[in-house]
């Protein structure tokens, strides 16, 4: 074994980083230039090795995506059992084993962690992978194959695959023939599976008017073309028109289009050229975010984003269980972090009348709060996130006699969610078709969602420092413990706006702070976003 893995490690050695700087796994597991993944993907197929026989030989899943980053980016994540981001504890795991300086080292590591953990290593091991559209997709495919051959772990490539396709397929795999069984463990069993709740979710309403869906020249795309045999036209109402959906030309992924683009620029991707009026969304490089947005031919762009996701599904849901009788059997509540915009924390509080629970940055807290409700609703701002249902919720979906042909309809939409909404994670096809499903369902068209509430301005300001681990939060994220005396600073500052409120916080994903900032109005957003910046400046260069 250890000849295997030093022999197979030769042919992707990592790169060294300099002085003093490790490869980390981060919320997005390990993301950063191609050119630099190589031996980092091979250790990652080592991890995932590990990391199934640890859990009595389950598949665990590895995607090879940098999602909304440039072309020439790329990352590998591992994805748990159930279809869940890998565990945190082993992040630390995976960043000790990538930053082995040796083969004989990592040869040594592999060892030392399965002895650590009672890991069997001649238990059988199963992992699954896919990746997105980028061209170093392939060499990087290839090297953690290497890993799982030197580990003699049975390897599955489902090749090109949206993020979210990929952990459908391993919470699949593991649940096969069981009372939990969560679909076909096939991209066509993915398809099938939603478009049989969407018809489900709808009872017979339809969907009105076109929906341009923007796929970032990403694997969103051709996913969507293929999603769409499925769905019968006539039936759903559903008439999408796919566009930037170019996987032939590698640069154009994500660029001046996608959820990303929309949610940072403001504004509508320039090409193809939006139609006035036009329902709109957006999808990232590997569509796990949405974003809703469209040109008023009176008022000019609207975007709805992960907080408006948010509201819509948690108020239709809460509308639901009420029609089902059943809001003193199951809680439903909201999770969101910092970057939520203040209007919509005020909304689902004040107006939906919902619990609201606030997490650091990166969808594994969000998610793991959302357990904590039987209905658990969380997105980030960023347009990132799902519905999670416990088992309780969905037994009572599907247990509850009926008493009234409301009530029916109620239980059954109900049920229909369950399938139709991504339970391991944000899913931008299956979130798109949630959406789509309250607009048909309200009646709405963008406008109306819109009017539910107005936005507070917000600004984001990312601040190069000379070290952002000086920046230490507490109170998920929204308060700064380090450097000390600058929340003082932030504090005085934020007091001068009107409905001000602002935060600082190292970035987990790039080499920098970022500024988040909120106001009454744009002027005084902006203002408190450069003066908040300017303090985190002073203080990182002190
Ligand atoms: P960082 O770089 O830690 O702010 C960013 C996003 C997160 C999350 C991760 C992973 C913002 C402000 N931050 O994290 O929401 O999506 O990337 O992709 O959007
Ligand atoms: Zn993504």
């Amino acid at each position: 074994m250890d000849e295997k893995i030093i022999a197979a490690s030769k042919r992707h050695p990592i790169v060294p980083l300099g002085e003093g700087r490790l490869y980390t796994y981060g919320t997005a597991g390990f993301r950063m230039k191609a050119d630099l993944l190589d031996g980092v993907t091979f250790r990652v197929g080592l991890l995932a090795a590990l990391r199934s026989r640890k859990m009595s030989s389950k598949a665990i899943g590895v995607m090879i995506t940098a999602s909304h980053n440039p072309a020439a980016d790329n990352g590998v994540k591992v994805v748990d059992p159930m279809g869940e981001m890998l565990e945190q504890d082993w992040e630390g795991l995976a960043t000790k084993l990538v930053n082995a300086p040796t083969d004989e080292d990592l040869a040594a590591q592999y060892k030392s962690i399965a002895q650590q953990l009672n890991i069997n290593l001649d238990a059988p091991g199963k992992v699954i992978y896919g990746r997105d559209t980028r061209p170093s997709g392939h060499g990087l495919v290839a090297a953690l194959n290497d890993a799982l051959e030197a580990t003699s772990t049975q390897a599955t490539d489902f090749k090109l695959l949206t993020t979210p396709q990929l952990h459908y397929l391993v919470r699949c795999l593991n649940t096969e023939g069981t009372v939990n069984a969560y679909g076909a463990v096939s991209e066509a069993g993915y398809y099938e599976k939603l478009s049989e709740a969407l018809v489900r979710a709808l009872g017979g309403r339809k969907a009105s008017g076109q929906l341009v869906v923007d796929c970032a020249n990403g694997v969103g795309g051709p996913k969507l073309h293929e999603f769409l045999k499925y769905v019968s036209k006539d039936k759903t109402g559903l008439d999408i028109k796919v566009v930037n959906d170019d996987v032939l030309h590698p640069e154009a992924l994500n660029l001046d289009c996608g959820a990303d683009f929309v949610k940072t620029r403001q504004k509508p991707p320039p090409s193809p050229r939006p139609t006035p009026g036009v329902r709109s969304c957006s999808f990232d490089g590997d569509a796990d975010r949405l974003i809703y947005h469209w040109l008023d031919p009176e008022t000019g762009f609207f975007m709805l984003d992960g907080d408006r996701i948010s509201s819509l599904a948690a108020s239709f849901i809460a509308d639901l269980i009420r029609s089902a009788n059943l809001q003193d059997e199951l809680r439903i509540g909201v999770v969101q972090t910092a970057y939520a915009n203040g209007a919509s924390t005020a909304y689902i509080e004040k107006h939906l009348q919902l619990p609201i629970g606030c997490t650091p940055t990166g969808v594994k807290h969000l998610h793991h709060e959302a357990l904590k409700f039987d209905v658990g609703v969380y997105f980030e701002a960023n347009g990132h996130g799902t519905v999670l249902f416990s088992p309780h919720a969905l037994r009572t979906f599907r247990d509850t006699q009926p008493q009234s042909p409301a009530q029916k309809d109620a239980l059954d939409v109900l049920a229909a969610c369950g399938d139709l909404i991504n339970q391991t994670v944000g899913d931008a096809l299956s979130d798109m078709l949630l959406v789509e499903v309250i607009l048909a369902h309200k009646n709405w068209t963008l406008k109306d969602w819109a009017l539910t509430y107005s936005d507070l301005p917000n600004r984001l300001v990312r601040v190069e420092v000379a070290d952002k681990d000086a920046f230490r939060t507490t109170d998920a994220e929204r308060r700064l413990t380090h450097p000390v005396g600058l929340q003082d600073k932030i504090d005085q500052c934020v007091s001068k706006y009107t409905r001000g409120r602002s935060f600082a916080r190292a970035s987990g994903t790039e080499n920098a702070c970022r500024v988040y900032a909120e106001a009454a109005t744009r002027s005084e957003a902006d203002d408190l976003a450069n003066k908040v910046a300017q303090l985190v400046k002073q203080y990182g260069d002190m």
